[in-house]
């Protein structure tokens, strides 16, 4: 029986009336795209899910590692009480497993995926009495509006699992400023970053052997049909994963198989064989060029901890001015 005052609150903030559109716009351009966003329907985000388990996939058992070694620094850093922001929760795992240590006072779980996290938070919530609650339904890769429910004092923004290498260096920066911006005096963030490395083990990571992130990334496709009528056929397109030196990222394609055209109401493309849908990049940082990318967007005082092989960064670090 669910004790109805220990519910979690649920907000949604800002559905995405607007997702054909865009979708539209990316498949319209000379290289087309599709944002990485449009990965995580229900079962894109159960095969996210997946990834982390693969053998190929280090960075979540990584920064795994990472807050198991170093998790009680991090709570000393932060101290307790804060009012912890999960951005991007999903089943919420990462956060609980430091509820122990960051003993917060609010926990809000923000998700593009409002449905996915309340689930996730009405478990928790059964856990963990004491600790607020709140879920926010929000795509917040382009705005972070944070309701008058959510704690002012004492915030700490959690990214974790290297998210940030999925925007485009610029755009980065301009996200980690709007983290800031929603800090407050005493706001702080604690972020995952992936840092670079040998690049047969990223290349793995993003196209493993099971094939579970080619299913992953051939999904996005059937959540395109879903939200904007269109009719890719998922059999004709292939799955690259590959990092590109130049750049420092990890790119993620797809294929044409053959030539075909695609429809959708009131517009088609044709695709040549060998044509691309370029549909997720993930930057990997050097440490040092990550702790300047927090400080140009307004954090100071960064405190590092990685794993022994360097392959993965924690980063906190305070809003507020240089102490
Ligand atoms: C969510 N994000 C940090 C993952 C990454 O590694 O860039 C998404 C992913 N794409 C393919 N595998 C995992």
């Amino acid at each position: 029986m669910i004790n109805l005052m220990l519910m979690p609150c649920t907000v949604e903030l800002n559905p995405a009336p607007t997702a054909a559109n865009e979708l539209a716009a990316g498949l319209m351009r000379d290289a087309a795209t599709i944002s990485p966003k449009f990965l995580y329907d229900a079962l894109g985000s159960k095969l996210f899910e997946a990834i982390c388990e693969l053998p190929e996939y280090y960075p979540t058992r990584t920064e795994a590692g990472i807050f198991a070694t170093h998790g009680a620094a991090m709570a000393r850093a932060a101290g307790a009480g804060a009012t912890l922001i999960d951005l991007g929760a999903g089943n919420c795992a990462k956060a609980a497993s430091l509820f122990p240590l960051l003993q917060p006072r609010q926990y809000v779980a923000v998700d593009i995926s409002a449905d996915f996290v309340t689930d996730a938070l009405n478990r928790l919530q059964q856990r963990f009495p004491q600790i607020g609650m709140l879920a926010l339904g929000v795509d917040f890769s382009s705005e972070l509006p944070l309701p008058a429910t959510v704690r002012a004092q004492q915030r700490l923004f959690f990214y974790p699992g290297s998210s940030i290498g999925n925007f485009a260096p610029d755009d980065a920066l301009a996200f980690l400023q709007r983290v800031h911006g929603a800090c407050g005096e005493d706001g702080a963030i604690l972020i995952g970053v992936d840092l670079e490395k040998d690049h047969a083990v990223l290349d793995a990571a993003y196209d493993d052997a099971l094939g579970v992130t080619g299913a992953f990334n051939l999904n996005i496709l059937r959540h395109a049909n879903t939200l904007l009528g269109s009719d890719f056929d998922v059999r004709q397109w292939r799955h690259e994963g590959f990092f590109n030196p130049v750049l420092s990222r990890v790119e993620m394609h797809l294929t044409a198989r053959c030539r075909q055209t695609v429809r959708w109401p009131g517009r088609s493309r044709q695709f040549t064989e060998g044509e691309r849908i370029h549909t997720e990049n993930s930057y990997k940082y050097r440490q040092e060029h990550a702790v300047d990318l927090l400080a140009r967007a307004g954090f100071t005082d960064a405190q590092v901890w990685t794993d022994p092989a360097h392959w993965f960064a924690v980063i906190y670090a305070r809003a507020g001015a240089a102490t």
